[in-house]
């Protein structure tokens, strides 16, 4: 997407999250157009994440449910979006082992009422907003299963979710493509493997891993280490979006991964590696101790319920019809984060204030109040 298409207005579902703020980031910082972020800022979405925005000519954040018909309809008819691009989503594998409701809720009834308002919206369109318009559906390669030792995800993969929340995604997907059989919605949705980058909500695995090993506590790795996932650099995410949006075709999905497969005790190598690279920035930054032998902090804990062996993503089809490739490699996109840590240990602890204990979660069912 070229800054001549500065007129295009972006509603993003999910922008106080961790995908989200990055592509927020993105499209401002690149002059791509404006953005209106519509966010429920649960544990998972903060202000924080967007403040270095607040301000900005072309931006705005409204705080709310993409399963809110009214505000959602209110907002299409007052931005008159280019392009919904619908991140809002219950993300994380262990909260929907302990309980699935907020997953159902969001993800499969929220998404619903949000595509059905835009295809209202959508369809007293005219002219070229209506040639335009799409509706970005953001997932996740989780909805194929567990492969073996071989082999790749590619769009033709049947899908087979195995969590809670991949068989949430797996439901919304499917919901998305319905409307644009059936309706003619404008929708693409993209799959996408494991990103990682600045603004990770620290549950999940990379951000775990740097916290604990910086304050020198137990690093826990779920059954044996070697489940493997196919890390992508979460800005290369967020290009491949927009080249979507830009040049994809409706109705179609396209797998985006980074190539980068590693097993989860080989990546937490990596981490360490990373972080004895970076030990003046940790001197300068934080009171932590650079002499840890962060090896010995791993501790093997009981494995993930239903715990996927291994990811992996064919990106043949973006990379050949759109051009699309990922920038970084694991080792330069690990040092950025690492480094982006290292000096937003305040973000760190201002999201997790009073919401998240960073205690092990998932592995069980828990009783709804
Ligand atoms: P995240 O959990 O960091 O952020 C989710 C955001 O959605 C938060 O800001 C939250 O407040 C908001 N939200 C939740 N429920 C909402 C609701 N009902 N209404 C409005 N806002 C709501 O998630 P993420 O990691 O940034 O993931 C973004 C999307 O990308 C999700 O759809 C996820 O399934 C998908 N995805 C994530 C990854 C990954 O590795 N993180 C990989 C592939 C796909
Ligand atoms: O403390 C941990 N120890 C551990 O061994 C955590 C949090 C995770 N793990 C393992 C489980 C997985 O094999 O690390 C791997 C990665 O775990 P997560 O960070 O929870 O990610 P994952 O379950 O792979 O899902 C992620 O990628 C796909 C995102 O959370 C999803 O939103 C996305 O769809």
């Amino acid at each position: 997407m070229k800054k001549n298409e500065s007129h295009r207005r972006f509603l993003v579902t999910g922008g106080a999250g961790f995908i989200g703020g990055n592509f927020v980031a993105k499209v401002l910082s690149e002059e791509l157009g404006e953005v209106l972020v519509l966010d429920k800022f649960t544990y998972a979405g903060h202000r924080a994440t967007l403040s270095g925005w607040e301000g900005h000519r072309a931006f705005r954040l409204v705080e709310g449910d993409i399963g809110d018909r009214k505000l959602a309809r209110q907002l299409l008819l007052d931005f008159q979006p280019t392009y919904l691009v619908n991140f809002a989503a219950e993300s994380h594998v262990d909260r929907s082992i302990e309980s699935a409701d907020d997953f159902i809720a969001t993800n499969i009834v929220g998404t619903y009422a949000l595509m059905d308002e835009a295809l209202s919206y959508w369809s007293d369109l005219t002219g070229e907003a209506r040639q335009t318009f799409r509706f970005h559906h953001v997932s996740t390669d989780e909805v194929y299963g567990s492969l073996g030792a071989t082999g790749a995800f590619s769009e033709r993969t049947a899908y087979a979710p195995n969590s809670p929340y991949a068989a949430s995604k797996a439901a919304s997907d499917h919901l998305v493509r319905a409307y644009e059989r059936t309706h003619q919605l404008p929708a693409v949705v993209t799959n996408c493997s494991n990103n990682y980058g600045p603004y990770q909500f620290p549950e999940k695995l990379i951000p775990v891993v740097l916290l604990s090993a910086l304050e020198g506590k137990p690093i826990p790795v779920y059954g044996d280490g070697l489940n493997v996932r196919d890390w992508l650099y979460v800005e290369d995410h967020c290009d491949a979006i927009l080249a979507v949006l830009a040049h994809g075709n409706v109705g179609e999905t396209y797998n985006v991964g980074g190539r980068a497969e590693m097993t989860n005790l080989d990546l937490i190598h990596t981490l360490f590696d990373c972080l004895r690279d970076q030990a003046d920035l940790i001197r300068e930054h934080t009171e932590y101790p650079t002499d840890i032998d962060y090896r010995s902090l791993i501790e093997f804990v009981a494995d993930r319920p239903g715990h996927d062996r291994r990811y992996a993503i064919d990106s043949s089809k973006i990379q050949r019809e759109l051009g699309w490739t990922p920038k970084e490699n694991l080792r330069t996109g690990l040092g950025k984060t690492v480094a982006w840590y290292i000096t937003h240990l305040e973000w760190c602890r201002e999201v997790l204030k009073d919401n998240y204990d960073r205690r092990r979660l998932g592995l069980e069912k828990k009783a709804q109040s």
